[in-house]
């Protein structure tokens, strides 16, 4: 069978180690024939990202800070000036203050609240409007989001309202880009050991928790995630919009 991303060029946004699920999709955009470029946040990460773009053999690696609307705009004059349409977006960015991750939610402050929908879900509409113009052909924009969207899920907290934002976001984008041809759709991943989970409270036994109960009875492999959103950025997601697809082992689907 041919690549299924042949031809096709990809931003992601969100690679910032091998343990990413934004490394994950990158490598298997590239298994699928895709051009990738790769943005990363701020000078501590340059040069790890660098190393990870090379071991891809990505060329195209450029800083940018999706909170800050002038780093978006560059980003985009940026892909502008070198021509090529644009065919994928993956939008693989969170934050929140730690320390929001572990008091109880009811305490979170309006900054800390602001924060965590400014880079984890406002970042979605900011980048799909710069770069949607230079997606001529149609296009697939894809971000991650967590179950603690619509599930409490202790801890979670703020990131769960600003994941809930990230997911309207989503309907709201696909039902404004859809008559350009351009799909957005999350995929909701199951708990992995990212960066993002390190320092999380009782992780493990979250992981431990869903592989004993997820109807697959295992955790989710970032490969799997990678699948997904190579399906959903390749031709044969062509009828998928506003969705959110959950790639968990199935442990969304269980009451107790
Ligand atoms: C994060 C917090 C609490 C429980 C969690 C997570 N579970 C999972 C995550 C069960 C899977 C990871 N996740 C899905 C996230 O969206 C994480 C976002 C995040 C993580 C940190 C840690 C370091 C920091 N700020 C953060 N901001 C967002 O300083």
């Amino acid at each position: 069978m041919s690549k299924l991303l042949e031809g096709k060029t990809a931003l992601i946004l969100g690679v910032a180690n091998k343990w990413s699920l934004a490394y994950a999709i990158a490598q298997a955009f590239r298994r699928e024939g895709a051009d990738l470029i790769l943005t990363y946040q701020g000078e501590r990460q340059e040069q790890s990202v660098k190393q990870l773009a090379a071991d891809l053999s990505v060329t195209r690696v450029v800083p940018c800070d999706v909170s800050q609307d002038a780093e978006v705009d560059r980003l985009a004059e940026m892909l502008r000036s070198e021509g090529d349409p644009i065919d994928a977006i993956v939008h693989s960015i969170a934050f929140a203050n730690r320390e929001d991750l572990s008091r109880p939610f009811v305490q979170t402050s309006r900054e800390g609240y602001l924060l965590a929908q400014n880079v984890s879900s406002y970042s979605l509409v900011a980048v799909s409007r710069a770069i949607a113009p230079l997606m001529s052909k149609g296009g697939s924009i894809l971000t991650l989001s967590y179950l603690g969207a619509v599930r409490v899920l202790p801890n979670y907290n703020v990131m769960g309202v600003a994941k809930a934002a990230l997911e309207s976001a989503v309907r709201y984008l696909a039902y404004d880009l859809g008559p350009s041809n351009i799909r957005v759709n999350a995929i909701s991943a199951g708990p992995v050991k990212t960066a993002s989970a390190r320092g999380i409270a009782d992780f493990n036994t979250i992981l431990n928790h869903v592989a004993a109960r997820s109807p697959l009875r295992r955790n989710t492999d970032p490969a799997e995630v990678a699948d997904a959103a190579v399906f959903l950025a390749s031709d044969l997601g062509r009828g998928v919009t506003g969705n959110v697809l959950y790639v968990d082992s199935g442990f969304q689907i269980m009451g107790l």
